[in-house]
């Protein structure tokens, strides 16, 4: 590798040097992307995460498990948010997500549009008899909120326009999906590649796709490419994006035809997706978590359940050590990689093992070695376990109160099965799936906020560079 690649190496040697130095120095960072497929449960992750490290700092037991990676949690002196400095990137504004979480009448935070990130500064008495003569140790823990996506396009980057076009109208030709890109489809049937590459027909063609798309991802199907047609992010709509598979796109379109265009557009937004997207930003993240939200896609059905499986599977395939990722990136791969499915809250207590098993077969290998985990969790527990009466046996079940009701209900959400279903589990009883309200939380979420095993997953995620 020295010699294949000597920049990368000179650079990995400086950095490793640097890392030392910071050591030396008491200083260390710590870079968290918090990724995941749109409505995964990203931002309420980041906020859980922050009010409760923002609360161990304060003594609370809020995270036990890292508490105990930590070894003490007494060693944990302080924790604040760190200023912004002159960061680049757009800023995680916590206090407006906390103010609605934490209110009177909990909300949970608006869909997010933009990749932003947030610091926070944990000061750390040292480990050791020598603890007192080195002084604190001061961990900066920068979290990235990326959106879902974008994510998406990562495994674009491996393809042609023409391979790009064939397998997208393949998908849209599945009845879920025909049906909501119907007038995408039946305007394009009057489109050829061969046209002239006009470029209010590139726009019309684009404003259909994305329509499409949009209406997708309310069914929740989470297969939708390109990223930036669903959250264009704060450099807003360009002409760069203004592309849409063609049924009859050849690997050497003729200059001047529609098909051209679409393919230069198509080329042009891979390359910046990766320049300004991917490098400089996912590639400084040296951890990284997915965040899967399986049981809704369970709740969606067969057709959106195998949707989000392909999309799980061929973001984990593009973060296997040795996948694009790597390739793409090289040395910024995630030494620290966790997938979750979240939500666990919707499920009891007897089912979370199954999510957590159903989520490591769809990830694969992906998530086996060293630095990978698997979790089921509940970044804000919304529900407690109960049991319901069901033809005279106790079942185990949940309580919460559903959105837009004003009491409590018990509610048994049905079975999860801890491998991919097959069509014995599609034609049984469907899994149900029911939004809830927030629990109470005291103002500012102080004393932290209720949760499952997001310590187990930060321990393992985290819990290295703290101990
Ligand atoms: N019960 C429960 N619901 C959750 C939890 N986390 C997220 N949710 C629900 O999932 C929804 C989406 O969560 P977000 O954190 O906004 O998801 P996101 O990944 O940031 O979504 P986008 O920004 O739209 O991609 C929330 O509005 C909640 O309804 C959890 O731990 N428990
Ligand atoms: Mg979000």
């Amino acid at each position: 590798m020295p010699l294949a690649d000597p920049v990368a190496y000179l650079r990995s040697l400086i950095e490793s040097g640097l890392r030392t130095a910071d050591d030396t120095l008491n200083e260390t960072t710590i870079r968290l992307a918090v990724t995941g497929l749109s409505r995964a449960g990203k931002t309420v992750f980041i906020v859980s995460m922050i009010a409760n490290l923002l609360a161990m700092g304060r003594r609370l037991d809020t995270l036990p498990a890292l508490a105990r990676r930590i070894g003490d949690v007494g060693r944990l002196r302080q924790v604040t948010v760190a200023p912004s400095g002159s960061s680049t990137l757009p800023h995680f504004d916590l206090t407006p997500k906390l103010d609605r979480l934490a209110g009177r009448e909990p909300a949970w935070p608006d869909r997010t549009t933009d990749l932003s990130r947030i610091a926070l500064t944990l000061t750390l008495d040292r480990a050791g008899a020598f603890s007192r003569l080195a002084g604190p140790r001061r961990v900066t823990l920068e979290v990235l909120d990326y959106p879902g996506e974008w994510l998406l396009d990562l495994p674009m980057l491996g393809q042609g326009y023409a391979d790009w076009s064939r397998e997208t109208m393949a998908s849209l030709a599945h009845p879920m999906r025909a049906g909501e890109a119907a007038q995408f489809l039946a305007w394009l049937s009057g489109v050829r590649a061969s046209d002239p590459g006009d470029e209010a027909v590139a726009r019309r063609g684009w404003g259909l796709y994305r329509d499409a798309l949009l209406a997708l991802r309310d069914h929740g199907l989470r297969w939708l490419q390109p990223g930036r047609a669903l959250n264009p992010g704060p450099r807003g709509e360009a002409p760069v994006l203004y592309f849409f598979p063609l049924p009859d796109a050849g690997d050497r379109p003729a200059p001047g035809t529609l098909g051209a265009l679409l393919a230069d557009r198509h080329a042009a937004y891979l390359v910046d997706m990766e320049q300004t997207e991917f490098r400089g930003k996912l590639d400084r993240f040296d951890r990284q978590v997915v965040l899967v939200d399986v049981l809704g896609a369970l709740h969606a059905g067969e057709a959106a359940f195998e949707d989000t499986a392909r999309a799980i599977g061929a973001i984990a395939k593009v973060l296997r050590r040795d996948g694009l990722l790597a390739r793409l990136l090289g040395q910024a791969q995630p030494t620290h990689l966790a997938f979750a499915a979240t939500k666990a809250d919707h499920v009891p207590a007897a089912t979370r093992p199954a999510l957590a098993s159903l989520l490591r077969d769809l990830v694969g290998d992906a998530a086996s070695g060293e630095g990978r985990s698997v979790h089921a969790i509940a970044a804000l527990r919304a529900t407690e376990d109960t049991a319901v009466k069901r033809g005279g046996a106790e079942i185990a079940a949940v309580s919460g109160i559903p959105l837009g009701e004003g009491g409590r209900r018990s509610f048994d959400p049905g079975h999860v099965p801890p491998q991919r279903p097959g069509a014995t589990f599609w034609a049984g009883p469907p899994f149900r799936f029911e939004g809830f309200r927030p629990a109470l939380l005291a103002p500012d979420a102080r004393l932290g906020v209720p949760h499952l095993g997001l310590d187990t997953l930060l321990a393992d995620l985290i819990g290295d560079a703290l101990a």
